[in-house]
This record gives structure tokens, sequence and C-alpha cells, in this order.
């Protein structure tokens, strides 16, 4: 559907408006209404971590929920789709001499609310949580997750070594999750790289010998070029869809309404759950709603809530299921805690300025501004705590993890930590809160 007009408003010069990004890793913010949000710096940037779709030269597009604080004290008014977990239409807004001009390509409902920015975004979300019925909230333990430490090079002794310091050290570590690395290819979830030479199956046991729960990554809808399934199973493949590039291959995506595709994802998660797993991070999640040919007439988000309905299935309902990269709103209600930023990093200030990318100013900007979702959606996951003495301005990424997540990691090598990120570390590893943030100060600086 084309984009069509659907409300203006008058701006004063304390206007501003909140643009909500499609998926965890997508900008998202409150910005001068007069102001352009931030673009991806390339095609790639579009792909992975926006929505891939054209995308105005000034002024905003928000994926699904937008808008307009007059500054004044005056009502909040909000657009958003009538029912996020559908359709996610495109919501445009560009000011036009003291006007700002909104527009939309699908169906989108305006309320008003009282109170300023962020109470009016929660008492949104209170209505859309209860519309789509989540259910009672369940805390989530403190984990170790090996990836903001060793990327991709992560190897089993890596994973022993951290579990014994974390014994000896008496963290409060429930969890270790082996983060991407362990895989020998996007998408063939069940063999292992070369830097896991025994089953996970014996690692999973090895964690859970100490009486912790072992979390595993997959990005279980995307499907690498250089993957086993792509070349034996094409036809499993969403046809047209780009998932964009990664790890030196191009991305494409998982189609779970072939009913043999749908069977092998229940397997790999089955697998994995007989493996010991029971904390699963699900990871490019976005791939699974992308637009494209489908076995079935099935569009991209009806087919993505299909996935995570077989993925919940296959792990049973005590499981954790840590949504990433995941479409927002579509994911309301089938996760129990969401990413709700781009990657934190050892860097403060994110490559070409693109604050959808890796960095710890990117996951602030965008944390903060979805803050709102906490403990009405989900838990919000604020990206690990990283405190090693080498990453820059770690009192500051500390002090954001504290304030702004409810889920809490770590993922430094626990040998390295000076007395201060230890003392950090432990203070900040407690189970996960279930409650609302006090959002009050969240336009402080
Ligand atoms: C593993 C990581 C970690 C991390 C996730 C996700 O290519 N990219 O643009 C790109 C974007 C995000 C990203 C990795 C690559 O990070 O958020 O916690 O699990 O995947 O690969």
């Amino acid at each position: 559907m084309p984009f069509r007009d659907i409300a203006e408003a008058s701006l004063g010069p304390k206007a501003r408006v909140y643009e909500h990004g499609w998926q965890s890793w997508s900008p998202t913010g409150a910005y001068p209404a007069s102001a352009t949000s931030p673009r991806p710096s390339d095609a790639r940037v579009n792909a992975v971590h926006y929505r891939g779709r054209d995308l105005p030269g000034e002024g905003f597009q928000a994926e699904g929920l937008f808008a307009v604080d007059p500054g004044d004290g005056g009502a909040v008014r909000v657009w958003s789709a009538p029912d996020p977990t559908r359709d996610v239409p495109s919501i445009r807004a560009c000011a036009r001499q003291g006007t700002l001009v909104v527009s939309a390509d699908g169906a989108v409902n305006e309320s008003s609310y009282d109170g300023g920015l962020w109470t009016a975004l929660a008492t949104w979300a209170d209505d859309f949580a209860h519309q789509v019925g989540v259910g009672p909230l369940r805390s989530q333990p403190p984990f170790w997750c090996s990836w903001y430490q060793y990327f991709t090079e992560v190897r089993e002794e890596d994973i022993l070594e951290n579990l014994a310091v974390a014994d000896s050290l008496g963290l409060d570590i429930q969890v270790l999750q082996i983060d991407d690395g362990w895989e020998a290819e996007i998408g063939d979830w069940l063999e292992r790289s070369p830097r896991f030479p025994r089953p996970l199956a014996e690692i999973a046991k090895r964690i859970r010998a100490t009486g912790r729960r072992a979390g595993i990554w997959t990005a279980p809808l995307l499907v690498g070029g250089r993957s086993q399934l792509a070349r034996e199973h094409p036809d499993w493949l969403v046809r047209g869809a780009d998932a964009g590039r990664n790890w030196d291959e191009s991305l494409l995506a998982l189609d779970v309404t072939h009913p043999d595709a749908a069977d092998h994802l229940e397997h790999v998660f089955r697998t994995l759950t007989e493996w010991g797993f029971d904390f699963f991070k699900i990871d490019f999640m976005y791939s699974g709603a992308l637009d494209g040919g489908r076995h079935n007439d099935a569009d991209g988000i009806a087919a993505y809530r299909q996935a995570l309905g077989i993925i919940r299935n296959a792990i049973g309902p005590n499981a954790a299921l840590l949504g990433c990269g995941a479409p927002i709103l579509p994911s309301v209600g089938l996760v129990d805690a969401m990413r709700v930023s781009p990657d934190t990093g050892p860097k403060y200030e994110p490559e070409a300025g693109d604050v959808a990318v890796a960095s710890q100013r990117s996951a602030v900007l965008t944390g903060r501004a979805r803050a709102f979702q906490q403990g009405r959606f989900w838990i919000n996951d604020p990206d690990c705590l990283i405190v090693r003495p080498n990453v820059e301005r770690r009192e500051d990424w500390a002090d954001h993890v504290e304030r702004f997540g409810a889920l809490r990691s770590s993922s430094d090598r626990l040998r390295d930590l000076d007395a201060w990120g230890l003392e950090t570390t432990r203070r900040l590893l407690q189970p996960a809160s279930i409650e609302p943030f006090d959002l009050s100060g969240l336009d402080d600086a």
C-alpha cells in the first residue's frame, strides 16, 4: 500500500517525536520534531539492522509505533498498528513550516495520553500487552555469555575456563550461555566448529554438574549461503528474501511454512534440549519475518510467529527464550526476554557514527527509548555487562545496565576482571526484575 497522509500536528518549539524501530538493533528514540532520525550507513546495515525498506531523506520513519509530544504539557498523540502481531505499517513524519505531516502505508490507529511521552508509551504498551494476552512474566537467571570477549573465535576451553572461574569467585552466574562460534555453519545447527572438539551434550553436562544451566545461541531462521542446508534444501528457503550479509557470506531465510523445514526446526530445538540446554538466545530473528515467496501464502509476520510457536513447542514451557535481532512488536507474548538495543561493545562510539551498529552509545540510545517495554512485554535485555579494564567508559555502561537492564549477564573473561570490575559484576548479577522501570528521569542526559 502506498503512503497516505493520516494526520497533522502543529509544532511548538519543544515538540518531540518518538520513532520506534523495527527490530532489536533498529535505532529507536525521541528527537526534536524538526530533526531527521539516524539513517543506515549503507544498504547492508539497512537490511541487517533496520527493515531494509526505502527511507525518506528527511524526517522520520517508524515501524508500527510513532508518537508526538507537543512538549507544552498537552496530550501526547500516538499512532500505532491496530494489531502489530499481524501487520506493522511504516509510519512517516516530516516537519513543514511548523506542521508535522504524518503518513502511513497501512492501517494505523491514533490514541492520545496525558502525562508526558514515556507515560504515554507505557500506557499504550499496557493496552497492547493486554490485547495480546501477555502471560505472567517469569524472572530469568543471571548468566554469562561468551560473545563480547571471544566473539566468533570462542573455544570449548574458554567456556570451561570461565565455568571454573565463576565457581572459584563465587559469582551468581546461574547459566553459562555459549554464543556464536560453536556451530559449523549458520543453518547447520547440529554440527560443531572444530574449536569444539567434544559433543555439546558433554559441555552442557559439565555446566550442569556445577549446578548451573546451559545456554546456547542460534540464529534458527537464518541460513548462510555456505551451509549444507542451503545446498541440500533450496526449497526450504524464502524466495527472494535477502537477509543481508555477515560472516563473509550472503544470508537467506528459512521458510517454516514448508512442512519439512518446520519439522527440521522442531528437530533442531528438540535435539538441543536433549543435549541439556534450556536457555536459548535466538538471534537474527528478523530473517523469519522478511517478505518473500513461501510454501503457503503466509506473510512474513505470520510465518515468524509460527516459527516461534514451533520453537516453544520443542523446548517446552519452562525453558528460557531470549529474542535478539527480532521484530519487536510481532514478538510480544512469545519470548521471555528481548534484546531491546543494538549490541554494546568495548568502544563507546559506533563505527561511521552509525548508531545501529555495535557500540555503547548505540545500545544506550535505543535501550533507554525501549525502557517502557520492561515488565509489560517481557524482560528487557540491555545486552551484557562488560567491565574489564580496556572497555571504554565502563562505569557509564555499568550504570546503564543497572538502571535499564532487567536481564543481567556478564561477558568478560572473568579471570581478567580487576577489583572494580569484579565488584561491579558481583553487584549487578541478579535475577531479572519483572517489574516495569521507573521512567522518570529518562529525559535527563
Ligand atoms: C553473534 C552476535 C551476538 C550479539 C547479537 C548479534 O552482521 N551484523 O551486522 C551483525 C549484527 C549484530 C550482531 C552480529 C553481527 O550481533 O546481537 O549479541 O550474539 O550476533 O554473531
